[in-house]
């Protein structure tokens, strides 16, 4: 049988994707992601769980859906220039796609809250990275401003082609399942992949694609939850820096979403954010990011109706913060170089 190769989002969703033509394709090949069943977890929740693995993304985290479609555009527009605030892994696709279209890329994090992985990956790739004295929200403020007063485009998923590339990951689920999942679960955080899993899903059933819409159900950091208290929240916390976001750009498409569709937006402790993550960790065999896990744990703490199929989405890769993963082990000592001090440690035989 041949092998059919994977050629990235755009080209493998062109006829649902706003595309230019003429225009050359910035693609890393992403997509194309495992839906990995996970039979713990299923027998845990009573459902039909699988997990759509967005950490075998090129840069570790779906961020690189929205922005194969982000910076294919700023190209056809002629830009030279992209800028966007960012948790972390924004930054890291951002510079990354920017790198390889030749573009300048600037990024801007809030000092001391994103993990190594992720800032480590923009200065790779070689953005200017510029660490803020705040926040997420007061750095995406200062880029949305940046991008009215100069002629940079912002790669943010305040950009609406972001949010097109990234309904793709919809797209990949119903295409791999047959038909769109009974619910589908998902971490918010600036709110823009909730809104954007919702429109591919809404579109694949307006194409007749697939027959039915999932409940979305999305998940917050407890501490970072403006869209379940209803309010903006002007200091967000969470052990999970990815979604450390007080003030979503997307609030009303993460609010439809889960109206829409009979589902809602709930929040999550940093303790059963924590717990899913290491469950995944050791019985799945899925490491992902703390953030990611809040889809898991989000599935466990609310539930789902009996036999349902259910989709969580794992966002980004574990090796993003290994920071984070050494913290939640105890790391055996160092012990000296020979058979009867490795025995002596160990319970076997
Ligand atoms: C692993 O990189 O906002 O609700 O600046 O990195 O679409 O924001 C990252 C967000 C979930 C939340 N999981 O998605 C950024 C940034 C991971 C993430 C989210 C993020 P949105």
């Amino acid at each position: 049988m041949a092998v059919v190769k994977w050629r990235g989002v755009i080209e493998e969703y062109a006829t649902f994707l706003p595309v230019p033509s003429g225009s050359p394709v910035i693609t890393l090949f992403e997509g194309g992601t495992p839906l990995l069943p996970a039979p713990r977890l299923s027998e845990r929740v009573g459902a039909r769980v699988f997990l759509k693995i967005e950490g075998a993304n090129p840069t570790g985290s779906f961020k690189d859906r929205g922005m194969t479609m982000a910076i294919t555009k700023a190209v056809a527009a002629g830009a030279k220039a992209v800028v966007c605030a960012s948790t972390g892994n924004t930054s890291a696709s951002a510079a990354a796609y920017a790198a390889r279209a030749g573009l300048a890329c600037v990024v801007l994090i809030p000092e001391g809250h994103i993990a190594l992985g992720k800032l480590a990956q923009a200065l790779v790739h070689g953005a200017k990275v510029l660490q803020v004295r705040g926040n997420f929200d007061e750095a995406l403020r200062i880029v949305r401003e940046i991008g009215e007063r100069e002629p940079v485009i912002v790669v943010n998923s305040v950009n609406p082609d972001r949010i097109e590339g990234q309904k793709t990951g919809a797209f990949e689920i119903v295409d791999a399942l047959g038909d769109a999942p009974e619910a589908h679960c998902i971490p918010v955080g600036n709110a823009g992949n909730i809104t954007a899993y919702w429109k591919g899903y809404c579109q694949y059933r307006e194409a007749g694609v697939s027959t039915r819409l999932p409940r979305m159900l999305g998940f917050q950091a407890a501490g970072a939850a403006p869209l379940v208290l209803g309010h903006p929240v002007p200091a967000p916390e969470t052990v999970a820096t990815a979604i450390r976001i007080g003030d979503p750009a997307s609030w009303y498409g993460a609010t439809a979403a889960a109206s829409e569709s009979g589902g809602g937006i709930f929040a999550v402790t940093d303790d059963e954010i924590l717990s899913a993550y290491r469950f995944l960790a050791a019985e799945e065999s899925v490491f992902c990011e703390a953030a990611s896990a809040a889809s898991v744990a989000g599935l466990m703490s609310v539930g789902v109706p009996e036999s349902s199929t259910v989709v969580c989405v794992l966002t980004g890769h574990g090796l993003k913060d290994p920071d984070l993963a050494i913290s939640q082990i105890d790391v055996p000592d160092p012990i000296d170089a020979d058979v009867d001090a490795v025995l002596s440690v160990l319970d076997i035989g």
